[in-house]
């Protein structure tokens, strides 16, 4: 999966001949980085011959040779086959939203270790949200003395109101423990892409910092899911909170990209702010979306001073885009062709083919999803350009990433689940591995991973193939 592999049979008095296989070359876009990922593998009677011309094209190899490994272990042998190899999109991602519920470091590398498998090559870290802020900066120590606690959780849904009462956390990365993992995700070929939140999603920030809203407070980590209308206020020392905040988070992500978040920021507060409205007049701006778009332009400014790129969410197009930002198109596909056709680069996640807290089979009989209904094969139909773009525009084109976001994600078994069958469908997205597609052939290889799953202890969505009628393997 993810690999462009194909084979007809196994001989069954020499177990191995040799096969020519057609690699489909990917038309648009052209992937720059695709070069340096291609690898190719001879596997004849005689050796396994494994090249490319950089360490993450072999580490790439090794992994379709585990999969071979695997999947061929009771025949005893590996059908002969000629592979060619090269992802169609550089950025190949999953995120992980580690706000509303936390995970730890072992289970952070272990998912790390899911997307080596199935060579996605960035890991989107989500570290700061309303409901927690779960990464270290020494420079201002209550961001995880205070910030990184809740009081409670809420358990129902967004309508009934019902909490668990008990206090969750502190849930916090450490320094030390960011770097072990960067470290780890680069022995894997992996960027991480750290994402701290501005200017909404902030009130775990606010809980310890109430000097950098536009109103006095108190505030509190957010025991609701959702969006709320407390947020960072454009003004001098907020800003130098949160360049001496990026300048720790720069020092310990050496990504391209730093994920600034930019979703979701209600304007209420701006509207009512002396400050914000002096701001507003000052800059000759049109209205509160030009602020946000303001905010934005410093941030990457200053991001870009350091070597760095940003980029945000769909929402960071609101009243005109800062000039090297890239957008993470989300809400659907339009942030996506609206920086693209603008010259700027786009990584494509819509909800309703990347969203894997979505339900992806019988809502009666699945665990805990939401927010809508996302089933493998939805996920697989899915083509990261959209038709509105021509070749050249196309080339903005990024790649494509799914989402966890785990407002009801409470355990790790959980993130499993949600991620798995999914992640083979988006693994063969980035790589353009099955053009045309064809969902039936595509599936049957799936239930054929699902040995591998079982043997590693991952929990998976079987339900799918429950209400489709399929057999499962035992
Ligand atoms: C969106 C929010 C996110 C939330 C998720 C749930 C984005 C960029 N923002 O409303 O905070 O967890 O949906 O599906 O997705």
């Amino acid at each position: 999966l993810g690999s462009q592999v194909k084979f007809q049979s196994i001989s069954s008095t020499e177990k191995v001949h040799v096969m020519y296989m057609q690699v489909p070359q990917p038309k648009i876009p052209v992937n720059p980085e695709g070069k340096k990922e291609s690898y190719s593998i001879d596997i004849s009677p005689k050796e396994i011959f494994i090249s490319s011309d950089t360490k993450q094209g072999y580490f790439l190899a090794l992994q379709t040779l585990i999969q071979l490994f695997e999947e061929h272990k009771e025949d005893g042998a590996i059908p002969a086959m000629e592979i060619k190899d090269s992802p169609k999109f550089a950025w190949r991602g999953m995120h992980l939203d580690v706000c509303r519920h936390f995970f730890n470091v072992d289970e952070v590398k272990q998912y790390i270790d899911y997307l080596a498998m199935y060579k996605l090559n960035t890991f989107h870290w989500h570290l700061t949200d309303d409901q927690g802020w779960r990464i270290e900066i020494k420079k201002y120590p209550k961001l995880i003395g205070i910030g990184s606690k809740r009081k409670e959780s809420m358990t129902g849904a967004y309508v009934d109101n019902t909490f668990d009462g008990k206090p969750y956390g502190p849930y916090f990365y450490t320094q030390e423990q960011i770097k072990d993992v960067v470290k780890y995700a680069q022995q894997r070929h992996i960027t991480v892409v750290p994402e701290i939140e501005m200017p909404g999603h902030a009130l775990a920030a606010l809980s310890a910092y109430p000097e950098l809203a536009c109103t006095k407070g108190p505030f509190e980590s957010a025991t609701k899911w959702g969006v709320f209308d407390d947020v960072f206020c454009p003004k001098e020392e907020t800003f130098t909170f949160l360049e001496n905040v990026l300048d720790e988070v720069m020092t310990l992500f050496p990504s391209q990209y730093i994920h600034i978040g930019g979703d979701e920021c209600p304007k209420t507060r701006w509207k009512e702010c002396a400050h914000c409205q002096e701001l507003i007049k000052k800059n000759n701006l049109k209205d509160e979306h030009g602020l946000q778009s303001y905010f934005i332009h410093r941030i990457e400014k200053y991001v870009n001073s350091k070597g760095r790129k940003i980029i945000g969410w769909d929402e960071i197009l609101e009243g005109g885009l800062a000039p090297n930002a890239a957008v993470m198109s989300w809400t659907g596909v339009n942030g996506g062709i609206e920086a693209a056709k603008s010259g700027h680069f786009a990584v494509m996640t819509p909800g309703a083919y990347c969203y894997f807290d979505h339900y992806q089979g019988d809502p009666q009989s699945e665990p805990n999803a939401f927010g809508g209904f996302t089933p493998l094969e939805k996920v697989y139909s899915y083509n990261p350009v959209p038709a509105e773009l021509n070749a050249e525009q196309a080339k903005y084109i990024l790649g494509v990433q799914a989402n966890l976001w785990t407002e009801y994600i409470t355990d790790f078994k959980q993130v499993q689940y949600m991620i798995f069958p999914r992640l083979m469908a988006l693994s063969e997205v980035g790589w353009g591995t099955s053009d045309p597609k064809n969902y039936k052939e595509f599936e049957s290889r799936v239930i054929g991973k699902f040995k591998v799953l079982d043997k590693m202890g991952v929990n998976y969505a079987r339900s799918i193939y429950n209400i489709s009628g399929k057999v499962i393997p035992a």
